[in-house]
């Protein structure tokens, strides 16, 4: 129960067209993070290598009709998954849902997600910086919904150079990126030990995008 005298404001302009929407997923949680347990007894989390040979120490795995892998090939969204060789699992109902209505409230109206990679955060995990452009439209909006406990987010500009702003991501927390920020440097800053009530000593995130 929060009093609404002590709630942020709800929806946050990041950058030009990029929102970041506190606690978006709050009420959903729980029946999101169900969802997930199933995904990943299809498709398990992994640790990809990185096209350099670097295993990442971010844990991943994919659901909906495309998935993001890496491997030595380099960067790409398949169809199946490379572990076992079947589709990825279908997206749950719920993260489409989810991500259309945080895409709704970011100002995208038509976004239909093909894909959802699941990231899983450790402590000491990270993600350095970089930019999303394994998509064929980057006129696409990307949704991420931040699970678990909490991380801090690496927001830059259009060069790498330019230095990031850092942002808490707790759970709940739903970031939509499109038009002129669709394209900005962004990475996790290493995460701290903590323990989340829903998820224990981990962040989960979901990154939506409509890859193909
Ligand atoms: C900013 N994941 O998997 S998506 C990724 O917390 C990734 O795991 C982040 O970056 C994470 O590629 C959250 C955040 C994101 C996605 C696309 C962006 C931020 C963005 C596009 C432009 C600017
Ligand atoms: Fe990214």
């Amino acid at each position: 129960m929060t009093l609404a005298l002590f709630d942020q404001e709800p929806r946050l302009l990041l950058a030009p067209e990029a929102w970041l929407l506190r606690g978006f997923a709050d009420r959903d949680g729980v029946n999101v993070l169900d969802a997930l347990r199933a995904v990943l007894t299809v498709a398990p989390l992994r640790n990809m290598l990185t096209p350099g040979g670097q295993r990442m120490s971010v844990a991943m795995t994919n659901c909906g009709a495309l998935g993001w892998v890496s491997d030595r090939g380099g960067y790409r969204y398949v169809h199946a998954d490379p572990v076992g060789g079947l589709p990825w699992p279908a997206m749950p109902g719920l993260f489409l849902s989810l991500a259309q209505r945080a895409a709704q409230a970011a100002g995208f109206s038509q976004f239909v997600p093909d894909a959802c990679l699941i990231n899983r955060y450790h402590s000491g995990d990270k993600l350095s910086l970089h930019q999303d452009k394994d998509e064929r439209d980057f006129g696409q909006p990307i949704v991420s919904v931040s699970l678990g406990i909490g991380a801090v987010f690496l927001f830059g500009g259009l060069a790498r150079k330019d230095r990031p702003r850092r942002l808490t991501l707790t759970h709940g927390d739903s970031v939509v990126w499109g038009g002129q920020s669709r394209l900005n440097y962004h990475g996790v800053a290493p995460i701290a030990p903590a323990c989340h009530p829903l998820t224990g000593e981990y962040r989960f995130n979901l990154t939506f995008r409509k890859a193909g």
